[in-house]
């Protein structure tokens, strides 16, 4: 039995709900309410002691980090195979992986800040001192000092510029990547055009989709259609917010 411990519009969530969907798995899905702090409570910090989500509990074994539930569940379940043979194309697959983490994640979780979660925490009635009292209950020293530094700053006008050029760099790499496509690891759909999905999805939600335009990025323009096109995906982010207090549901 698969369950999934996620937040419904986490992009690394994201990621594992559309290769889980590719694979036509059927999964239990647990709501971890990312604005309720869910992911600091005792039980979760057993499966995931980052203090983040998601993680795959299959039967019992559980597994973290995105793009390793991702290389995992093709590992147990090849039916539906979403990592090329090709061993070039294989580690074109895993670069873009790597680029899902190292570029796309921390960018785009910057550029969300402001107009996402910390306008969630306000809705909550969060304050700046609360998130402070809060984030000292984070064991994750990562976490925990990013969101002291956000409570008290926010995301300043410079670091949200520095992190959309980073995510412009990717796109550019994206775009001429898929020129030789039709996919980012070549000819064959895989697990690196899931990794990235979720976070053009963003892009696109955090209202700058000149950024993903057929005009400036013709290839990214055309590869993000084929993506959307795709049931896996329609299913994969038609998962609903289930806390209707939160402003945001999409
Ligand atoms: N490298 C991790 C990153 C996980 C991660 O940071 N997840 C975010 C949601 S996309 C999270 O749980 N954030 C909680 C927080 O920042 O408090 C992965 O790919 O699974």
């Amino acid at each position: 039995m698969l369950t999934l411990h996620n937040y419904w519009s986490s992009v690394c969530s994201q990621k594992v709900r559309i290769c889980l969907a590719e694979k036509g798995l059927a999964f239990e899905n647990r709501h971890v309410n990312l604005f309720e702090f869910d992911h600091w409570r005792p039980e979760y910090l057993k499966m995931n002691p980052k203090a983040v989500v998601p993680a795959l509990d299959h039967d019992g074994r559980i597994v973290v980090e995105s793009n390793v539930i991702l290389e995992y569940l093709e590992d147990c379940f090849p039916q539906v195979r979403l990592r090329p043979e090709d061993a070039y194309a294989k580690t074109q697959m895993r670069l873009w992986l790597f680029n899902s983490e190292e570029i796309a994640h921390e960018n785009v979780n910057t550029c969300s800040y402001n107009p996402r979660h910390a306008a969630r925490h306000r809705a909550k009635g969060h304050t700046s001192d609360d998130l402070k009292r809060m984030a000292a209950g984070c064991p994750n020293p990562v976490i925990r000092n990013r969101l002291l530094h956000r409570a008290a700053f926010g995301v300043t006008d410079a670091e949200e510029n520095q992190a959309y050029e980073a995510l412009d760099f990717l796109l550019d790499n994206m775009e001429q990547t898929l020129g030789r496509g039709p996919w980012l690891a070549g000819a064959e759909y895989s697990l690196a055009d899931i990794a990235m999905a979720p976070f053009i999805n963003r892009i696109e939600v955090l209202k700058r989709p000149e950024m993903v335009e057929a005009a400036r990025r013709p290839n990214l323009a055309q590869w993000w259609q084929r993506i959307q096109a795709r049931p896996a995906y329609q299913q994969a982010l038609a998962v609903k917010n289930p806390d209707t207090s939160d402003p945001m549901q999409r």
